[in-house]
């Protein structure tokens, strides 16, 4: 606890300003850098993102984990991770930002713009066939604070929109699909298959080859789509180069890959039908994100029940 009587915060932060982020949780509140204090039994609250593994353990008075982001499998990367709280982002900015980047993949791939960019450095002035919305689904995995807002996003500009959870949904407009069983059907009825999923030890690699061929093919668009800005480790990237080389796949859009950055040498960057995209589908925004970590442990001070908890068990 500080002097000031009020919560001691850790940033844990790989890859984010910490200087921005100490400034703005600093209201009230002593903010300490990992690096600095790896045992300190002041430490009430860890703010986190692909923290080191183990610095949290040090750490005997920890009460709260927050994630600056909505995907907590940086956290749960830690194989010391104390038995304690964790909460996540979820954020009215966040789920505008991404469902802004489905809608500009499905409407990229809708819109026929990977045929035309080639058109155009090729000078060729060729008009292509047009599809109405209606005559394509796109299939969402996971309906959760991200994929329900890029749904709704979607079913706005007409396309039918599939739905696939862990258990059952209910979504406005929305054909909802849920667990091993649904999985085949809801593939079956999606032409362009936008990835929203956490990943857990349950969907690691599940976008693999043999997903991909369970995709409808023979629609409106010749051929299906891949779009992922989940994560990257819910993809096999050497089965959607295979796909997309024998024409399970017509095209795709990646935001997150197996290892981050994408290595120079990945075949992705260069691939015709691929539009790739260094995880930015989405970013958390500091400022608007600052205040409601802050009203959390505000609430957690005073005993009050926590928003946006992550479910252990699941993994999140
Ligand atoms: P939520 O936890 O709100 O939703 C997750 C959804 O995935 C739920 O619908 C859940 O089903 C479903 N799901 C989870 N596990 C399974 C499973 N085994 N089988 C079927 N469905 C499953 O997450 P968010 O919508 O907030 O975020 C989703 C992910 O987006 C994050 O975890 C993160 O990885 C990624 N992300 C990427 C960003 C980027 O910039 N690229 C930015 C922000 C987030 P159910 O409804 O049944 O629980
Ligand atoms: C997140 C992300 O999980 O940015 O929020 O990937």
């Amino acid at each position: 606890m500080s002097q000031s009587g009020r919560g001691r915060i850790l940033l844990a932060l790989t890859g984010q300003d910490v200087d921005h982020w100490r400034r703005l949780l600093g209201d009230g509140y002593d903010v300490v850098t990992g690096r600095a204090y790896p045992s300190d039994p002041s430490i009430d609250h860890a703010v986190v993102w692909k923290h080191r593994p183990g610095v949290l353990a040090g750490l005997p008075n920890l009460k709260l984990v927050i994630s600056t982001g909505a995907g907590v499998d940086h956290v749960f990367a830690d194989p010391d991770l104390p038995d304690v709280p964790i909460l996540r982002v979820v954020a009215e900015n966040l789920a505008t930002h991404m469902a802004e980047y489905v809608v500009w993949r499905v409407m990229d791939h809708h819109r026929q713009g990977m045929a035309y960019r080639a058109q155009q450095a090729e000078r060729a002035w060729e008009e292509r066939n047009q599809q109405t919305a209606a005559r394509v689904a796109v299939g969402i995995m996971g309906l959760g604070q991200l994929g329900r807002v890029a749904a709704k996003a979607l079913l706005s500009l007409g396309f039918r929109v599939n739905g696939w959870t862990r258990g059952p949904r209910a979504v406005d407009g929305v054909a909802t699909f849920h667990g091993d069983d649904g999985l085949k059907a809801f593939l079956a009825a999606t032409d362009i298959l936008v990835v929203l999923l956490p990943h857990t030890p349950a969907t690691q690699g599940i976008v693999d080859y043999n997903l991909l061929r369970g995709l409808r093919r023979d629609n409106a668009l010749g051929g299906a789509v891949l779009v992922n800005a989940g994560r990257g480790r819910l993809q096999r990237e050497a089965d959607i180069l295979r796909a997309l080389d024998d024409g399970t796949l017509k095209e795709a859009s990646l935001d997150v890959f197996e290892a981050e950055p994408l290595p120079q040498a990945s075949a992705l960057w260069s691939h015709p039908r691929v539009f790739v995209t260094p995880h930015a589908a989405a970013a958390s925004d500091p400022e608007h994100l600052a205040p409601l970590m802050l009203e959390q442990i505000a609430r957690f001070e005073r005993g009050e029940a926590l928003d946006n908890l992550v479910d252990r068990d699941a993994g999140y």
